[in-house]
């Protein structure tokens, strides 16, 4: 479907919806919980006028103590999140390596729920923290609810589940005062960090721009663990889970980051909800690595351990089908909120594995979900409800919807002819991978999860100049957060283990020195852990890079969704407006124009063109591209406007395209325009001139102009 008419098909929709919502609503009264019809919503019940309220008055008793309980826990970990509906179809039937019903049939629409989130901050956190991303899938299929409960980097801080909780007090905000919200730059996040030598190769993800996503809909997503495919045959096969963004892996600069935080919070959350109501789908494709089973000891790392990935150098990713976001939720609280994800809701075909990590989550979730959703029935909330029938002789508790009827509740049973029946594995009835199992009882970590290094070596080398130096820049402005030399010494030796250049280069961000090897303190490992156990190694890694681990490899040229701000003001140029906005729009990008105020601006050909912002209601950082189209008139009023000046100051600072339609005018009095040679400008993503459409898109398609930040010198 073209953009225009997903956008009438969503306009469509929402008419419709408000209809419905209209025609639902007609002749409805106000009623207390009971279905009393309350005939005065605006007054307490009092003795006399200017009296004490009264305890009789029930319907404010009722009406104040829902509104006391309307806040549930919330989420330890992932509390901010945003969603939607969807659906997923796969390309072709993968019955040579999985039975999952889901799987088999290219004609099928298994629907979905999506919930994306950030790890570290509170429920009403900015979108834009340095975090980790969770990407968490609810397939609704008729064998069940199959739940990919992932994170947008493929790797994990931390080995065992064990340390679950360790990690969650060190990162969220310090005990005694709470501080900070929602980031990792201070002491106990690094303090632990720099304790556990497995987390390395995680940090360098976090430290990455993968952390700070353009966009929900421009994120990768992996299910981090190797999980088990299993066939008609009972064949098991190894396979790690992908997402691949259609609009490609984008990143913010880590300034713009901080500020957008400050101007849009909700940066993200708005981000997704307007695509989908623009008829703007998202959409991911699943990609799986299958590793068969008599591989499981071929690679030079352990495929149960978290900390590591599958380069796609050494197994492809084969995209097996495609998840569209196409609905956005009806009410937050009913369905983002109380969705409840688990990832050992699994369907038949696809198994656990023994990585300790999983093992732990699968007691943690439904533990979680009991607290935070207050009871056992938390699976009949209408978000959390299989499309797959649903019976079982599971009775009772807090909340209970469903009327169960009948005199049993027991299996076997003959009073009820037996029902419900135990399904044979023919029928879909599920049953475990029989994976052989020998073992002393030990707590034990395997010598093969010992490398802590190499695979942090090979995400860093993978990286394009560019993308070093933003880890570079991340790790000196987290670890100058900190207030303990010991602690920024230990990460600078961890550091030092992945590549001496990155620690000596972060030292010098300190004012440091990297620490001599033998100082480092065991690589970290506290005197009070068994070395024999825990100390860490290096081997060096089969492979020394992988494109595929650099962002900057992947998705560029589509300009679809781009946000690009038209500065405007009265005496703009039609032809200039009108040009660029058709070609912009026939590549799916959204204009917005800016303005004086948000009244409209009058073009020199005497026509309104509405406003979606005014200068002062917006930010440079909520955009992708500037454009100021031409016109003498609106030119010498924008040279008046400080805050238009801002917008391409800023917008040049953040690497982002610019064109304006005429040289003499608002550009000149920016300060690139004075103080940097303009011969470069163009190849720097700066278009200046009529008619110049195709090299703007060009320019956005390329995202950002990273090259800039050498002359990082620009005063916005
Ligand atoms: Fe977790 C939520 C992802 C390890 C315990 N986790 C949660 C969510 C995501 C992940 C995306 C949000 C789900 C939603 O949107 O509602 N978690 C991961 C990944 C992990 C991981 C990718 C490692 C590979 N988690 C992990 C461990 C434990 C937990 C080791 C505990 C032993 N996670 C939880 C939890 C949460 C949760 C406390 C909080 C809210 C919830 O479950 O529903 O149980």
């Amino acid at each position: 479907m073209k953009n225009e008419e997903k956008k009438n098909a969503s306009d469509n929709k929402k008419h419709q919806d408000l209809e419905r919502n209209r025609e639902d609503s007609k002749d409805q009264f106000l009623t207390t919980n009971q279905g009393l019809k309350i005939n005065d919503d605006q007054n307490s019940l009092k003795a006399g006028d200017r009296g004490a309220s009264l305890l009789e008055d029930f319907i404010l008793r009722e009406k104040i103590t829902h509104f006391d309980h309307e806040r549930i826990p919330e989420r330890i970990v992932h509390a901010r999140g945003s969603a939607a509906h969807g659906y997923f179809q796969v390309y072709e039937s993968m019955e040579k390596y999985t039975k999952a019903g889901f799987l088999q049939d290219p004609s099928k629409k298994t629907p979905v729920f999506t919930r994306f989130s950030t790890v570290a901050g509170f429920k009403g956190s900015t979108d834009l923290a340095r975090d980790v991303r969770g990407f968490s899938v609810k397939f609704y299929t008729e064998e069940g609810n199959y739940d990919l409960v992932g994170n947008n980097i493929p790797v994990f801080f931390i080995q065992d589940a064990i340390k679950f909780p360790d990690l969650i007090h060190a990162v969220k905000p310090e005990p005694h005062n709470e501080i900070p919200q929602a980031a990792s730059a201070h002491d106990t996040f690094w303090d632990f960090i720099s304790l556990m030598p497995e987390s390395t190769h995680m940090i360098m993800w976090a430290m990455s721009d993968r952390a700070i996503p353009r966009s929900l809909r421009m994120m990768e997503g992996f299910g981090v663990h190797t999980f088990r495919f299993v066939n008609k045959e009972n064949k098991g096969t190894f396979v790690k889970f992908h997402w691949k963004p259609l609009l490609g892996t984008h990143g913010v600069a880590w300034d713009e980051a901080q500020k957008i935080s400050g101007n849009d919070p909700d940066f993200h959350r708005r981000d997704l909800w307007n695509a989908i109501d623009n008829g703007q789908f998202p959409e991911w494709e699943l990609g799986v690595q299958i590793i068969p089973e008599e591989d499981e000891h071929k690679f030079d790392f352990d495929l149960l351990d978290a900390t590591k990935l599958v380069p796609e150098e050494l197994v492809p990713v084969k995209k097996i089908g495609k998840m569209v976001l196409n609905r956005n939720p009806d009410n937050f609280f009913a369905e983002t909120e109380q969705v409840a994800f688990h990832p050992g809701h699994i369907v038949p075909g696809i198994d656990f594995t023994n990585d300790p990590l999983l093992q732990g989550r699968l007691f943690s979730y439904t533990d979680t979900q009991l607290k935070r959703l207050g009871g056992p029935n938390f699976h009949e909330i209408p978000i959390n409800r299989p499309i797959a029938p649903m019976h079982n002789n599971q009775r009772d508790g807090h909340m209970r919807q469903e009327i169960n009827k009948g005199q049993t509740s027991y299996h076997p049973n003959s009073l009820r002819g037996g029902c419900p029946f135990q399904a044979k594995i023919a029928e879909g009835g599920f049953d475990s991978y029989p994976e052989k199992i020998d073992a002393k009882k030990v707590r034990e970590r395997s010598k093969s999860f010992k490398d802590h290094f190499s695979q942090a070596t090979l995400f860093f080398n993978s990286q394009t100049g560019v993308e070093q130096q933003h880890i570079i820049d991340a790790l000196s402005f987290e670890l100058g957060k900190v207030g303990v030399a010991q602690v920024q010494e230990r990460m600078l030796g961890l550091l030092n283990e992945v590549s001496n250049d990155l620690a000596q280069k972060v030292a010098s961000n300190l004012g440091m020195k990297v620490p001599e090897r033998k100082e480092q303190l065991n690589h970290g490992v506290p005197a009070d852990f068994d070395p024999e156990r825990y100390e860490p190694t290096k081997s060096s890694p089969s492979i020394e890079k992988d494109p595929a681990l650099s962002m900057m490899h992947k998705g560029f040229g589509n300009i679809a969704t781009r946000q690009v701000a038209f500065l405007c003001a009265d005496g703009v140029d039609d032809n200039s407006v009108d040009e660029m906005k058709k070609a912009l729009k026939n590549e799916g990008a959204m204009v917005k124009i800016l303005g004086p105020n948000s009244t409209d601006v009058k073009t020199a050909g005497g026509k309104s063109l509405k406003v979606d912002e005014a200068y002062r209601t917006t930010a440079s950082v909520v955009y992708d591209a500037f454009y100021v189209p031409s016109g003498d008139k609106a030119h010498k009023a924008m040279r008046m406007i400080p805050k238009a000046i801002h917008f391409l100051n800023e917008g040049y600072k953040h690497c982002k395209p610019i064109a304006s339609a005429q040289e003499n005018g608002l550009v000149e009095e920016t300060y690139f325009w004075k103080n940097l040679n303009k011969q470069n400008l163009a190849e720097d993503g700066v278009i200046i001139g009529k008619g110049k459409s195709s090299e703007f898109i060009e320019a956005i398609g390329k995202h950002r102009f990273w090259k800039r930040e050498e002359k990082d010198s620009i005063p916005a």
